[in-house]
Formats: structure tokens, sequence, C-alpha cells
């Protein structure tokens, strides 16, 4: 198994494109850049007394030892608590976002307390606008991290743990859960796509509402198939089924990955995704389905790639 997203997105600190993470990354080079010059110092004072100079008097004990640690420690102290407030983020941010984590994916949910619009494997965000992301879990503690875009932050079950971004610049950035949760927890990405915000409006519209209806006889054909599989007993399709224990597929065959950031969205991948998802992403708790016959499953992927 060798995912073919090696290039999928950016997951990089240092490659900034939220608010958070410019904040973090400023912090970082200044404490380091302290730290080293402290070093420098520090070695230079060492080398000396090596030499036999210096020292002995309590001008270096007082100087060195109490006022210097004091300053050093209480100026990046204040500047750490700034930067802290700072992306704590406003009190009434323009959106709500709830993400919760579950072995081995990510459930999406917008707006959750008006329109409840719901998907999957993919965070799509407004650029420049607040969110308020409101992090969950219903099985183990799994975490949420986009490094491009901002700190992580626990999702722990029974609690509601709130991350405010805001995303800087648009594209699509790599996010990885980041607590070890099991099995296949390396392998639980998505991706966060940060659009204009009247894209993401017209994204939240595009979601409102039920999954693109099957038009040739193949399409019609997979429907039927995934209808009469097994697939409706876990996975919601807006119009079709409304089970909740697998991601939501109304727009599957729209998303760029397939398995939680894990593959491309393709037909390949995703025939080999329900023939044999055991292969595809071990620990993955889906059942594989290599009893279809050849036709069926072809029809059932042709109509997942139409849900857009
Ligand atoms: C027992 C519950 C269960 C059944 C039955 C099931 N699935 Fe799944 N499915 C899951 C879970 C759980 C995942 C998430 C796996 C992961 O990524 O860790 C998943 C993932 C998927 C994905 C990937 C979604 C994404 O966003 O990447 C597709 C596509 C999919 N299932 C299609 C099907 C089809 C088609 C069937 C019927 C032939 C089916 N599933 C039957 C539980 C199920
Ligand atoms: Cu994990």
């Amino acid at each position: 198994m060798e995912s073919t997203l090696d290039t999928f997105g950016s997951q990089d600190t240092s490659n900034v494109a939220g608010f958070a993470a410019g904040e973090t990354l400023w912090l970082t080079v200044l404490m380091s850049a302290a730290g080293v010059a402290i070093f420098v110092v520090v070695m230079v004072f060492i080398a000396l007394a090596w030499r036999g100079r210096g020292g002995g008097q309590t001008w270096w004990i007082v100087g060195g030892g109490v006022i210097f640690p004091v300053v050093v420690i209480g100026t990046l102290f204040v500047t750490s608590t700034f930067v802290l407030r700072a992306i704590a983020g406003p009190s009434t941010p323009a959106h709500v976002i709830e993400v919760t984590g579950k072995q081995f994916w990510w459930d999406v949910i917008y707006d959750p307390e008006g329109r409840a619009l719901r998907d999957a494997n993919e965070v799509v965000l407004p650029l420049g606008e607040p969110v308020e992301i409101r992090l969950k879990s219903t099985d183990v503690i799994h975490s949420f991290w986009v490094p491009s875009i901002a700190g992580k932050m626990d999702m722990i079950p029974g609690r509601v743990n709130t991350l405010t971004v805001t995303a800087t610049r648009e594209g699509r950035f790599r996010g990885q859960c980041a607590e070890f949760c099991g099995l296949a927890h390396p392998l639980m990405a998505f991706e966060a796509v940060v659009l204009p915000p009247e894209e993401y409006d017209a994204f939240l519209a595009d979601l409102d509402g039920e999954a693109r209806d099957a038009v040739t006889p193949q399409e019609r054909r997979g429907a039927e198939v995934f209808q009469t599989s097994g697939c409706v007993a876990c996975h919601r399709v807006q119009g079709i089924s409304d089970a909740r224990i697998g991601p939501d597929l109304t727009r599957v065959g729209g998303r760029a990955a397939l398995g939680a950031g894990m593959w491309e969205m393709n037909t390949g991948n995703l025939a080999g995704w329900i023939a044999d998802v055991g292969d595809m992403k071990p620990g993955a708790e889906m059942p594989s389905y290599n009893q279809l016959s050849g036709p069926d499953l072809r029809a059932l992927v042709a109509w997942l790639e139409s849900l857009t």
C-alpha cells in the first residue's frame, strides 16, 4: 500500500496560509534566534573562564544569574502571551464548522446550529474570515492540525474544543490527525480548501440539497447496487440514506482525495477501495466488497463519481 498523494496540498508550518500560523512562525523565529544568541554569549563566557579571566565578583552572579534571565524570560513570556491572545480570535466568528474525529476519518458539519450541512474528509474555509472550528470526537482522542493555517488542537470524547482560524491565502493545504488514535492513525488526513468568500457561499449552497440524480443507465444501476449491497447501513447520501457510521458520500465524487486524504480520487482507486479497502487503507472500518460483479462494481463507481 503506497499512497498516490505524496504531493497533496502543502503540510508545512513555514508555508503560511493562516493568521495563527503566521504569528506562531515569527514567535518561533524570535525564540530560536534568542536561544542561539544566548548560547553563543554563554560559550564566550565559558571560554573566558577557561582562560582564567573574570569571575568571582558578585556582579556576575546578580547580572548573569538573576537580571539577565528575568529580562529574557519576561520578554518571551509577554510576547507569547500577546501572540496567544491574538490567535484566540474574535469572540463572534463569522462562521462555525463542526469537525468530529472518527477512526479514521473526519465528519464535517457547516453551520451546525443553522443549516447543518454535512460533508466529510475536507474542510472548506472562506478566505480572510474568522471561522470557529468546533472539535469533537465520538471514539478516542484525535487531533486536528493544518500546519499551514493554525496550530493543532485535540478532539476529546465528551468535550468540545474550539479553534478559531482565519485563512490568509487561497489554496489547498494538507491536514493530519496529530494524536495516535489506532492502526490507521497515520492514514487519517484531510484537505483544507481555502476559497474566496463568494465561492465559499456557493459551496455551501451546493451542499444544501439532495445528491445529484443518476442520469445514465449505468449510474442508475450504480445507485441500485449502493442501496442493495448494504452501503446504506453506514453511509449517508442526501435524499437516499441517512446512516452516519461512515463518511457522508453526497458529493464524494467532488473530493480531491479518497479515504481521508490517502488516495487521489479517480475511477481506479475508487473501484479498488470498494473491492479491497483492507489493502488500500489497513485498519479502515469498512468491509471489502470483493463479491460484486465487474459490471456492478463499475456501475457503482460511475454513480459515486457522478456525485459532485
Ligand atoms: C460497516 C459500515 C460500512 C459499510 C457497510 C460500507 N462502508 Fe464505506 N466506509 C465506512 C467507513 C467507516 C469509511 C471510512 C474509512 C476510513 O477512511 O478510515 C468508509 C469509507 C468509504 C468511502 C471513502 C469516502 C471518502 O470520503 O474518502 C467510500 C467511497 C465508501 N466508503 C463507499 C462504500 C460503498 C460503495 C459501500 C457499499 C458497497 C460501503 N462504503 C459500505 C463504512 C462502511
Ligand atoms: Cu489519529
